[in-house]
C-alpha cells in the first residue's frame, strides 16, 4: 500500500510557474509522499482558488497539517528541517551558508532575466536577443555556478556535488536559457545538461509537456 500524504503542495502550471517549480523540486527530493493541487493561473476561476488555497495570493504554498507555508523559500528551509537526512542543504557549514546565498540572490534578484524570459518549458524561443540587463544576469549567475563547482562541487555534476535546494532554486532558469537558447560556456552548459537529465526536472518537464493550459502573454512566437 502506498504511504499516505501528510503534505500538501498548493502549484502553479507547472510549464509557467518557475516558483511552484521550485517548491515542487524541494518537496520531491525529500522521498516523501505529498498530494499536488494546481492551480492553473489567469484563468476565471483563479482568483477564488487562489483565495481558497494561497494566503499570499500566490503560487506555491505547503500545506502540512494545519501549517501553511507560502513561499519556496521558506517551504525549502521548513522541509530541510522536517527531513534533516534528505540532503536539501549541504552538509558542510562553509558550502550550507554559500548555497542559502545563492539561493536568496535568486530569490531576490535577476529581475530582468525573470520578466524578460518568462519561465515557459514547451516553448522555444528561436531568434530572441537577450537585452544587456539579461546578459549581466546570465554573466551573474554563470559565474555563481562556476564558483560554487569550483569551491564545492567536486563531488558530483551540480553546484555543490549532489542535487540540493542551490540546483533546485536553478532549475527554472536552466528552463529559461534552454528555450531562449541562451549560450554559455562550457562549463555552464554541462552543468545546465546535467540539471535537464535530472530525472526529477525530467518528471516536471513530462509533466508541463502535458498540460493543456496557456497563458497567451507568456507565449512566444
Ligand atoms: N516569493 C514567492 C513568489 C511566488 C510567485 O510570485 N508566484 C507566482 C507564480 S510563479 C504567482 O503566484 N503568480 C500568480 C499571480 O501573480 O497572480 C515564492 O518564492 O514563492
Amino acid at each position: 500500500m502506498d504511504p499516505v500524504a501528510e503534505l500538501r503542495l498548493v502549484l502553479g502550471n507547472k510549464n509557467y510557474s518557475s516558483w511552484s517549480m521550485r517548491g515542487w523540486l524541494a518537496a520531491r527530493l525529500t522521498g516523501a509522499p505529498f498530494e499536488e493541487t494546481v492551480i492553473p493561473l489567469y484563468q476565471e476561476d483563479t482568483a477564488r482558488a487562489k483565495a481558497d488555497m494561497c494566503p499570499a495570493g500566490r503560487v506555491p504554498v505547503l500545506y502540512d497539517g494545519d501549517i501553511s507555508i507560502w513561499d519556496s523559500l521558506a517551504i525549502g528551509e521548513y522541509l530541510a528541517e522536517k527531513f534533516p537526512d534528505a540532503g536539501l542543504w549541504p552538509a558542510d557549514a562553509a558550502a550550507r551558508a554559500t548555497a542559502r546565498s545563492v539561493c536568496s540572490e535568486m530569490h531576490s534578484q535577476f529581475v530582468d532575466l525573470r520578466n524578460e524570459l518568462p519561465m515557459n518549458i514547451r516553448a522555444s524561443g528561436d531568434g530572441i536577443v537577450p537585452t544587456e540587463a539579461v546578459r549581466a544576469d546570465v554573466e551573474r549567475v554563470t559565474e555563481l555556478w562556476r564558483s560554487c563547482q569550483t569551491s564545492f562541487g567536486t563531488s558530483g555534476p551540480f553546484l555543490f556535488g549532489p542535487w540540493c535546494l542551490a540546483d533546485i532554486f536553478y532549475a527554472p532558469v536552466v528552463m529559461r536559457f534552454r528555450t531562449y537558447r541562451i549560450t554559455l560556456d562550457d562549463k555552464a552548459e554541462a552543468y545546465a545538461n546535467a540539471v535537464l537529465e535530472h530525472e526529477h526536472v525530467r518528471e516536471w518537464m513530462a509533466a508541463a509537456s502535458a498540460e493543456s493550459w496557456s497563458i497567451p502573454r507568456y507565449d512566444i512566437s
